[in-house]
Formats: structure tokens, sequence, C-alpha cells
């Protein structure tokens, strides 16, 4: 029993307070499905890694051996639930293959199933050995989950997302090629219907990645589709879960930072909308290690989705008193801002914002002022020659609340300045560089 519970421990991690983007920071964590359960959110990404050496994996490809589930009550704090299945507890998984890639979890009469993708260690009918679909059931969202010794008989394919419709029938969404829906039996194991390739979605360019969900009667088919060089995120919406679907536009444009894949899911929380995407933020010269983010998202009245621009903030509060690490930041100036490694050998200890020029300014939004009002702020920064800052709250021409005189030298140093009455409340913080000098900025606190 005590060996057990030590274990359980062990295997619970909680990251506190890392809303922004990604949100993740100690792996990768690719494909985010999340799922609203019991008033959690619950995230199953699948698992970058870098291909183990001597195994005979190429060494610029997608390598996930296992998932790990992680939940959050208010987006912000995640716990990493550690890992739920691998490809070594799988009888029908070639457990070599490292293709564990990306999945989905869905809740029906307090089971979960959890669906996964990976290569088959026998050949089909076909001869193939490929892609198939498994599932895995628990009673819990974070598991345990017990795999089932097939995969689902009729797939041969990718990426599959489920959703139960409001008459409680379950289909099965999938890629290869085209996307496929099919209907699910009551047992949510088997399928109920041939899988029918989706017609009228582009024909030009890889689709993949399906994930389709309801709002106010209308079903949103959103998908990865590379309609130029990489993917992006599209969609197409229809009034029933089989379609038809006419397709409507864009939700995210393609990774500015060149990650050629893009993957998707969406929840309401607690009244808004988000959307889960990757970025290969923590490895941007190897775009198979990604991370996930998630950005707010809005829908038109007509019920379209708005487009939706990745940041760096990402969404939930940030408390005045943790460190604010601004090169999450939402906005900053044209010039004058860069963000770089603190330490390009561990590139998930994030980054530091370099501030150059004059005016050139960083804004923060939505840190959490309430409770004790703060007296000093606290800059944890580096200026060799010396340089001066101002904290402003809500916009770069917004009311000083702190004047700060970062001393010259070499190394991290925390300088403490009294700061101006803040009232409680969420405000956003604009920190603006007050001369020529450059200085360096790891985080600022408020006590
Ligand atoms: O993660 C491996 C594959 O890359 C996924 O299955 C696709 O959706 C793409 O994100």
């Amino acid at each position: 029993m005590k060996t057990t519970l030590s274990l359980f421990l062990l295997l619970v991690i909680t990251l506190s307070s890392l809303a922004q983007n990604p949100i993740i920071r100690d792996q990768f964590t690719a494909d985010p499905t999340a799922r609203v359960f019991n008033g959690k959110v619950y995230l199953y990404p699948s698992h970058d890694i870098l291909a183990p050496p001597g195994k005979n994996l190429r060494k610029d490809w997608f390598c996930m051996a296992d998932y790990h589930v992680f939940s959050s009550e208010n987006l912000t704090d995640w716990t990493d639930h550690g890992v739920i299945v691998s490809q070594n507890n799988v009888p029908w998984v070639d457990s070599t293959s490292y293709s564990m890639w990306a999945p989905d979890c869905i809740e029906k009469n307090g089971k979960y199933y959890f669906y996964f993708p990976a290569n088959k260690n026998t050949a089909g009918p076909n001869g193939r050995k490929g892609f198939g679909i498994g599932v895995a059931v628990a009673d819990k969202p974070e598991g345990p989950y017990i795999p089932q010794p097939e995969p689902i008989k009729g797939i041969f394919g990718i990426d599959p997302n489920v959703l139960i419709d409001k008459d409680g029938q379950a289909y099965i969404y999938y890629s290869m090629g085209n996307i496929f829906v099919a209907k699910l039996k009551e047992n949510m194991l088997e399928l109920d219907s041939e899988p029918k390739a989706i017609p009228d979605l582009p024909s030009k360019g890889l689709k993949e990645g399906p994930w389709v969900f309801e709002r106010n009667g209308m079903y949103y088919l959103t998908f990865p589709h590379v309609e130029n060089k990489i993917e992006r995120l599209e969609y197409a919406m229809g009034n029933s879960p089989v379609g038809p679907f006419k397709m409507t536009g864009v939700i995210m444009d393609e990774s500015p930072i060149n990650c050629w894949t893009s993957h998707q899911s969406f929840i309401e929380f607690k009244g808004q909308w988000y959307l889960f995407y990757h970025q290969n933020a923590y490895s941007p010269k190897f775009d198979k290690n990604r991370s996930s983010c998630i950005d707010s998202l809005f829908f038109n009245t007509d019920g379209t989705i708005r487009k939706v621009t990745p940041t760096n903030r990402g969404v939930g509060l940030t408390g005045a008193r943790q460190k604010i690490e601004i090169d999450r930041y939402r906005q900053k100036s044209e010039t004058g801002v860069s963000l770089l490694f603190l330490d390009s050998t561990n590139t998930f200890s994030g980054w530091k914002s370099i501030m150059s020029q004059s005016g050139a300014w960083i804004q923060y939004n939505a840190v959490d002022f309430s409770g004790r009002k703060p007296k000093k702020v606290q800059v944890m920064a580096i200026s060799e020659a010396g340089s001066a800052l101002q904290i402003r709250l809500e916009k770069a021409d917004g009311p000083v609340v702190a004047e700060v005189k970062i001393p010259g030298g070499q190394g991290w140093k925390s300088t403490g300045v009294r700061v101006k009455k803040i009232t409680s409340g969420v405000h956003n913080l604009v920190v603006v560089l007050k001369e020529d000098h450059p200085v360096e900025i790891d985080w600022i606190r408020f006590e």
C-alpha cells in the first residue's frame, strides 16, 4: 500500500502557474486533445521525443513511444499524471515503431475511452502493417487505462477523434489522405458502419487531424490542411455529424515559426471557448518536437469562427506575486524588443526579453492584483552599462507604477523599487525602456 502510494506521488508532478504558451514546460507535447471531465480540463497530447540512438529510427521524423495525461482546474496549473499508454503495453502495437500519434479521449456512461493510432505489429488482410487505431479504457480520466487487445476492425488511419452526438450516437473521425467518418457501436470499441470519406473538402494538399465539435446545433469539422507549404487550421460547417460539410474558413494561419504540422482541439470551459494547438517554440530547429499551446477562441454571431493569432501569453491569470515572465508577452513594440533562450542547451528554461532602444515596450496581459496591495516590484535583469525601465499599467502610455534603475554589471541581478498604489483587480503590465542602453529581463514580481 505504502509503495503504491509513493509510486503514485512520484508520478504526479504538479507544474505550478505555467499558463503561458507553451503550457507544458518539461517535455514535448504535440497534438493536444483537451476535454472537460468533471469540471476539470484534461489534456491528452502525443509525446514527441528525440529518436533514441541504436534503434534504427529516422532522426528527422516523429518519434513517440507513449502518452501522458495532464489536468488543470484553471488552465494555469497543470498536473502531469504520468504515462497512461505506452507502445510496450499494447499487444497489437509494433513496440519498435515509436508511432503513437495524435490521440483523443471521450467519456461515456462513466468510462473513459482513449483512442490512439500506432503501427501494427502484424500485417492485415491487405498484407500491410500500417496504422491502426486502438482503444484503452479507464474508470477515471487519468487512468489507469487498459488497452484492448486488438485495434478497431475496419480502420486504416491516424488521428482518431470521437464525437458523441446529442442522441447518444458516437462517431469516429480519422484521416488517411481523406477524412473519414463512421458510426461506433454502443460499446465504443467497434464500428457500426463502413467508414466514408467526407466529400467537399480541399482535394489538393494534405489533410489530417480531424476534430469535430457541435455548438448551437452547428457541427464544426476542423482539420489541418496544407493549402500552401505547411499546415494551417481550417474548418467546414454542417448541420449533422456526418455532414454535408461546407468549407468555411481558416482558424489559424501557418505557424509563424514554420512548424510543418498543426493540430487542434476545442473546449468550452467556464463560459469561454479555447483553441488548443501545437508549435515548435521549444525546438525551433526541429519541428518534430512540438509543444502544446492555448489561446482564446471567439465566434461571430453567424457561428463562424474568428481567426486566432497564436500568442506567447496564452490564457489564464498570473498572480502579481508570481514570477511574471514578460517574454510570454501579448504584444510588443515593432522594434527594440527581441527574445533569446535563457539557456540554449535547455530550451525548457524559457526565454529572456532583450530591450534595446528607448521607447521599446513589451506588454504582458492579465496580472491579478487582488488581495494585499504590493509595496515593491523586483526586476530580474542584466544591463552591462546600466539602464532604466518604467512599469506602466494597461498600455504603453498608461500610468507609471514604478521606475526601475537597473545597475550596470555582468550577472543577473534582482532590483527592487517601491511601487505606486495599484488598484485591486486584473491589469495588463507594460514594461517600457527609458534609455538606449540595452537590458535583458528574465522576470518581474510584485511583493
Ligand atoms: O504527431 C504526429 C502527426 O503529426 C499527427 O498524427 C498529425 O496530426 C500531425 O500533427
